[in-house]
C-alpha cells in the first residue's frame, strides 16, 4: 500500500519500468549491502576525521535501523534531517533506507521558518541536527521546531547531546555481539527520501524518491560518469542535494563499492589537498565553486591533482568561457549536468566531443526519458526552437507529496514541468536558457522570489515588494527586493536584513540589493512587471557583498 499523499507512476508505466529492467525491485540499501559484501575492508567513507570501511558501515547502519525500529519508528515514519557533510549523515540516511523510515532532506542554512515548515508538512516524528556549527545552535533551533510541529517527539544530536535528546554516536554505534537485525525490508515501491523542490511558490514542496526509482536515478547517473570500484567520488556540496546525494554522488560510489570523501565546504585550497590526498576521482560542483576552484588554481599555482579525472559541474547555468578553462587548467573532463530533484537528470558524457561538453547541457541519462519543449500554447516544437521543457520517467515522479494544487500547475498529465526554457539540439543535447518560473538560482541555490516578497511585507514600512534576480558576477544572480515605501518612512537594506533574520529565515535568502521605487512597474494585464525590474536594475552597484 502506498503512503497516502503520494502519487503512484501510472500502473501500465510502472509495469513497463520493471519489465525493461529500470525498476530493480530491491530497497536501495541492498546494492550499497552488496559492495559491503564483496569488499567489507574497503574504505567506503573518509571525512577529515574518519576513515570508515564497508562493514564498519553496514554494520552501524543495521544498528541504528533496529534501534529506531526500538524508538518506535516504523516503515514510512519521517525523520527530518538536517545534518551537515560528515559521516552521521551516511550512516543515519542507510539506516533509514535499511529500516524503511524516510529522512527528509533539509539543508543545514535551513532556519526555524524552513524546519517547521518541513517538519509540520512531513509530520516528522524526529528531527537530526548537529550540536553547533560554527556559532550557531542548532540543537535550540530544534527545540523551537519540536515546540512549533507537535509531531516532532524526538531531537537526535550528532556532537554534545543535551539530556532532553537521543545522541546519535549512541543510536549509530556498531553492532553489539548480541545484536538483533531487523527481519524486514522496505517494500521497493515505498520512499526511501523525501527531497526538496527549489520552489516557485511561497513554500517548498517535498519530493517522494521511491527506493526503486531513486535507486535508478543512482544507478543511470553512475553508468554515465562512469563509476567503478576504483571511484573516489568528492562532495563539498550539502549531501542532501540531490546532486551531491545520488547524481551519482554518494550513494553511486557507494553503490559501486567505491569510496565517498566529504567535506564540509568546496573551500578550495582544503578541496585540493584533500583531491591530491585521497585520490579523488570525481568531484561535483555548481558553477560558482568550480569558478573559484579555476581562480584558486590560477592563483596558487599548485600544480596538477593526477588522480582528478572528472569535474561535474550543474544546478545552474555554467558561462561556456567558464567551462573551456575546466580541463586545461584543472586537467579534468568537465561533465556539465541539467538536473532537479524531481527527477530528470541530462548530463554529457565524459567521450563527448568539446562542442557537446563546453555548449551544452547534455541529454537524459536514461533511454526511458521522454522530454518535450512546448510553446506558450502547450503545441510541441521542434529540435532546436527554445520552449519550456516537460518530462516523464522511470525516476521522475508524478507528484509532489500531499500537494493536490501544486500538483494540478506542474504536472500536465503525468508530465512534470520544471519551468526552464531549454532548446534541443538535433543531437539530442539539451541548452538551457534560462526560466519561465519566478524564482531566483543563486550560485544553485533555489529561492522563490513570493517567499522573500511574503518575508518583506512583514517588514513595517513597505507597501509594495517584489523580488527579482539580478546578475552576479559569482553567484550568477543576487537577490534584489525592490519596494515602495508608505510615505514618510524609510528603509535600509540592513533593516530588511535583519528583519528577515528574526523572522528565521535561512541567511541565501536574504536580500543582497535594495532599490526604492516611486511605483511599481505593472503590464497591461496588471502584475508587477518583473522583466522590466530585472533590466532597470541589472546594472546597479552592488549595495551589500553576498554572503
Ligand atoms: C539541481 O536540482 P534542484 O532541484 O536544486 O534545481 C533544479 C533546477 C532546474 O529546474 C533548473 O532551473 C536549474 O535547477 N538547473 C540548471 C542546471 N542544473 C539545474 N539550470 C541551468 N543549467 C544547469 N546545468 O539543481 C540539480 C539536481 C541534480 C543534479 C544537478 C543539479
Amino acid at each position: 500500500m502506498s503512503l497516502p499523499g503520494t502519487v503512484p507512476w501510472p500502473p501500465e508505466f510502472a509495469s513497463r519500468y520493471r519489465s525493461e529492467g529500470y525498476w530493480e525491485d530491491r530497497p536501495i540499501g541492498d546494492y550499497i549491502a552488496d559492495a559491503a559484501a564483496a569488499a567489507p575492508e574497503r574504505v567506503a567513507v573518509v571525512t577529515p576525521e574518519v576513515r570508515m570501511t564497508y562493514d564498519e558501515l553496514m554494520s552501524r547502519a543495521d544498528a541504528a535501523a533496529a534501534r529506531l525500529h526500538g524508538m518506535g519508528l516504523r516503515p514510512g515514519d519521517r525523520i527530518l534531517l538536517q545534518l551537515p557533510n560528515d559521516w552521521p549523515f551516511i550512516v543515519l540516511t542507510l539506516a533509514c533506507f535499511r529500516s524503511g523510515v524516510i529522512p527528509v532532506m533539509a539543508l543545514p542554512a535551513h532556519r526555524l521558518h524552513e524546519l517547521s515548515h518541513l517538519a509540520r508538512m512531513a509530520e516528522a516524528r524526529a528531527i537530526a541536527v548537529p550540536d553547533r556549527v560554527r556559532d550557531f545552535d542548532h540543537v535550540e533551533l530544534a527545540r523551537q521546531v519540536a515546540a512549533e510541529a507537535v509531531s516532532v517527539e524526538t531531537i537526535l544530536v550528532s556532537g554534545a547531546a543535551p539530556d532532553d535528546c537521543v545522541s546519535l554516536a549512541d543510536l549509530l554505534a556498531p553492532a553489539a555481539a548480541d545484536h538483533n537485525q531487523l527481519d524486514h525490508a522496505p517494500d521497493p515501491d515505498s520512499p526511501a527520501c523525501f527531497l526538496l523542490s527549489g520552489g516557485t511558490t511561497g513554500l517548498p514542496k517535498l519530493i517522494v524518491r521511491t527506493h526503486n526509482d531513486y535507486a535508478y536515478n543512482v544507478r543511470a547517473t553512475a553508468s554515465a560518469t562512469g563509476f567503478s570500484e576504483r571511484t573516489v567520488y568528492l562532495s563539498t556540496l550539502p549531501a542532501s542535494h540531490n546532486f551531491a546525494l545520488a547524481c551519482p554522488g554518494i550513494l553511486g560510489a557507494l553503490f559501486v563499492g567505491g569510496t565517498a570523501v566529504m567535506l564540509p565546504s568546496p573551500e578550495p585550497a582544503r578541496a585540493f589537498e584533500t583531491i591530491r590526498r585521497e585520490g579523488v576521482t570525481v568531484a561535483s560542483a555548481v558553477p560558482a565553486v568550480a569558478q573559484r576552484w579555476l581562480e584558486h588554481q590560477r592563483e596558487s599555482g599548485a600544480g596538477p591533482m593526477p588522480s582528478f579525472e572528472v569535474l561535474q559541474v550543474g544546478g545552474s547555468r555554467m558561462p561556456d568561457e567558464l567551462a573551456a578553462r575546466v580541463r586545461p587548467e584543472l586537467g579534468a573532463t568537465l561533465q556539465q549536468v541539467f538536473g532537479m530533484a524531481e527527477g530528470l537528470i541530462n548530463m554529457t558524457r565524459l567521450d563527448d566531443p568539446d562542442d557537446v561538453i563546453l555548449t551544452t547541457q547534455g541529454r537524459p541519462v536514461s533511454p526511458a526519458d521522454e522530454i518535450r519543449i512546448l510553446d506558450d500554447q502547450g503545441g510541441e516544437l521542434p529540435d532546436d526552437a527554445v520552449g519550456s521543457i516537460v518530462t516523464r520517467g522511470p525516476y521522475t515522479p508524478r507528484g509532489y507529496f500531499q500537494a493536490k494544487e501544486q500538483n494540478a500547475r506542474a504536472f500536465l498529465d503525468g508530465w512534470y514541468a520544471s519551468g526552464d526554457l531549454v532548446q534541443r539540439r538535433p543531437d539530442g543535447n539539451l541548452v538551457v536558457h534560462g526560466r519561465d518560473k519566478d524564482t531566483i538560482n543563486r550560485g544553485g541555490e533555489k529561492i522563490s522570489a513570493e517567499e522573500v516578497e511574503s518575508f518583506a511585507y512583514r517588514i513595517d514600512g513597505i507597501r509594495l515588494a517584489a523580488v527579482v534576480g539580478t546578475p552576479d558576477p559569482i553567484l550568477g544572480e543576487r537577490i534584489c527586493l525592490c519596494v515602495v515605501l508608505r510615505t514618510e518612512v524609510t528603509v535600509t537594506l540592513d533593516d530588511v536584513r535583519a528583519s528577515f533574520a528574526r523572522a528565521g529565515l535561512a541567511p541565501f535568502k536574504h536580500p543582497e540589493q535594495l532599490e526604492l521605487l516611486d511605483e511599481m512597474p505593472l503590464t497591461k494585464v496588471g502584475k508587477v512587471d518583473k522583466a522590466a525590474l530585472r533590466t532597470r536594475f541589472a546594472n546597479e552597484r552592488l549595495k551589500s557583498p553576498p554572503a
